[in-house]
């Protein structure tokens, strides 16, 4: 399954390359230094340019570093996506270690950060997934959970979010793990 509605708003898959998605955020999975990196975050840098790097040293200039699980924003730079927001996942440690807990509050922090901004549509990539470790069934699990309960219950300007997963691996283990949550009735 490569979308699914809640009431009038909607999860939509993708497979791609984030940096050349049209849309009013995309979401970067940083890490808590905020000054770029390997994996999504280096890229969405080299794609957006030095105006992305200048705000989050601005905002490192006044929070110090952001946590795992929290969110902020800053503008799209050169990318076709009006904003930017900059979450931090969890490094997987083996599952017990609140990694669900703290991956769950990525993607809700973001999307709050997102209504704050009264934007509409959001792309993710597949947070967590790649330097950090988790496992991707685990992972898109997680995701699609915290997104749906989200966008069921807190949403009022976000209308569609989009998860932009880069490999056809991911994108498959998103896509069964879609089709367990519609199986499931939620
Ligand atoms: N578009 C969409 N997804 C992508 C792209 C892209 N252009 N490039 C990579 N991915 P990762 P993490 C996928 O490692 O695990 C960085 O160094 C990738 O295939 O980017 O949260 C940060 O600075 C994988 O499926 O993020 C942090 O230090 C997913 O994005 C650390 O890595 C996440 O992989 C964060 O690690």
């Amino acid at each position: 399954m490569e979308s699914i509605a809640i009431g009038s708003r909607s999860i939509r898959l993708v497979q791609g390359d984030i940096t050349r998605v049209h849309a009013d955020a995309i979401v970067n999975a940083a890490n808590s230094g905020l000054l770029g990196g390997g994996g999504v975050d280096g890229a969405i840098h080299r794609a957006g340019g030095g105006a992305i790097l200048e705000e989050c040293r601005a905002i490192v200039a006044q929070i110090g570093s952001l946590p795992p699980g929290e969110a902020v924003i800053t503008c799209g730079g050169r990318l076709s996506a009006r904003h930017v927001i900059h979450t931090v996942g969890p490094v997987w440690h083996g599952g017990r270690a609140g990694e669900d807990a703290m991956l769950a509050s990525a993607y809700r922090e973001s999307l709050r950060v997102a209504e704050a901004h009264e934007l509409a549509t959001i792309a993710f990539p597949s947070i967590s997934t790649g330097a950090f470790g988790y496992p991707v069934r685990e992972a898109a699990r997680v995701a699609l959970d915290a997104v749906a309960v989200f966008l069921g219950t807190e949403a009022r300007s976000v209308r569609e979010v989009t998860f932009v997963l880069y490999d056809r691996h991911t994108f498959g283990t998103y896509a069964d793990a879609l089709d367990e949550m519609a199986a499931s009735g939620a």
